[in-house]
């Protein structure tokens, strides 16, 4: 039997595509993706971009491999054969060689949603190495998202404002990055601004919504924004609205944290699990 006689039974997930890297100990990255996607009722495929191994010797600092780019076009080969895929979530790239290689498949097909993380700095990474990568990700990956997820420092980066410490600040961050390109903007202020809640800000061009939860602590979570950027991927694949789809995710987030993990390393792990049925929903 031809692999193509196959047909999916009416029921069939949404399935979503994640470009992103490994992070062994599976608090952020594809892995975090992954799970998210699952509990979301997604069927998720991953290329994966590069391995991240956290250094207990070296205050946890990133390890930093990345994957031959001619391995992640084959990946992405086999994906855009197997599916046809109209939705997907770009998170950590990691060289200006993986940015040509992702951008170059990403140019070959249409996508109605196109998700990215804009993971601009990772710690340990040789500083020349990554204002490359933040260059070329500004370049060439920037202008074909649909949605961007920028945190703090990334909505700094990205917006060209040298200090973002309250809620307008924020909207003003989230007005200008959704200008220069063209995407609906969650711009995440997470445990960085002050106050008692935990405050992103949503710009689509026309609404801006302040989606706010209490903070869950004080302390960054690992895998909180790869998690709300995958949440946000899982429902759009599922035909939500950009907006409907940051405020799922916000709240899925937000109880993965209060369901987070604790480990040896220096910050806890959100849990994706039963996050979907959680009262926050
Ligand atoms: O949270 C950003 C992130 C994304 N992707 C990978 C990572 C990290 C942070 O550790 O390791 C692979």
């Amino acid at each position: 039997m031809s692999a193509n006689t196959h047909t999916s039974a009416p029921s069939a997930p949404a399935v979503t595509l994640t470009i992103a890297g490994s992070e062994a100990t599976g608090g952020a990255g594809a892995q975090a993706d992954l799970k998210t996607f699952q509990e979301l009722g997604v069927y998720g495929i991953t290329a994966l971009t590069c391995i991240v191994s956290f250094d207990p010797n070296d205050s946890w600092n990133h390890r930093f491999v990345p994957v031959d780019p001619q391995v992640i076009s084959d990946q992405l080969e086999a994906i855009t054969t197997a599916y046809d895929l109209d939705t997907v979530k770009i998170g950590m790239l990691g060289t200006p060689a993986t940015i040509d290689v992702v951008a170059k498949a990403l140019q070959a097909q249409d996508w109605k949603n196109l998700v990215l993380d804009p993971v601009l700095i990772c710690k340990g990474q040789e500083p020349g190495a990554a204002l490359d990568t933040d260059k070329a990700l500004k370049a060439q990956i920037l202008p074909l998202a649909t949605f961007v997820t920028p945190n703090h420092f990334e909505s700094m980066s990205l917006s060209g404002m040298d200090s973002i410490e309250t809620v307008e600040d924020l909207k003003e961050a989230a007005r200008r990055i959704h200008e220069a390109s063209g995407a609906v903007v969650l711009a995440k202020g997470g445990v960085r601004l002050e106050g008692e809640d935990a405050v992103d800000v949503f710009y689509d061009g026309e609404t801006m919504e302040v989606l706010r939860a209490p903070k869950v602590g004080e302390v960054a979570v690992s895998g909180a924004g790869c998690t709300l950027a995958a949440a946000i991927t899982a429902e759009l694949g599922k035909g939500a609205t950009p907006l409907e789809a940051a405020r799922t995710a916000k709240a899925f987030v937000t109880e993965g944290i209060r369901n987070r993990v604790s480990s040896n390393a220096p910050f806890d792990a959100l849990w994706q699990g039963n996050a979907g049925q959680g009262p926050a929903l």
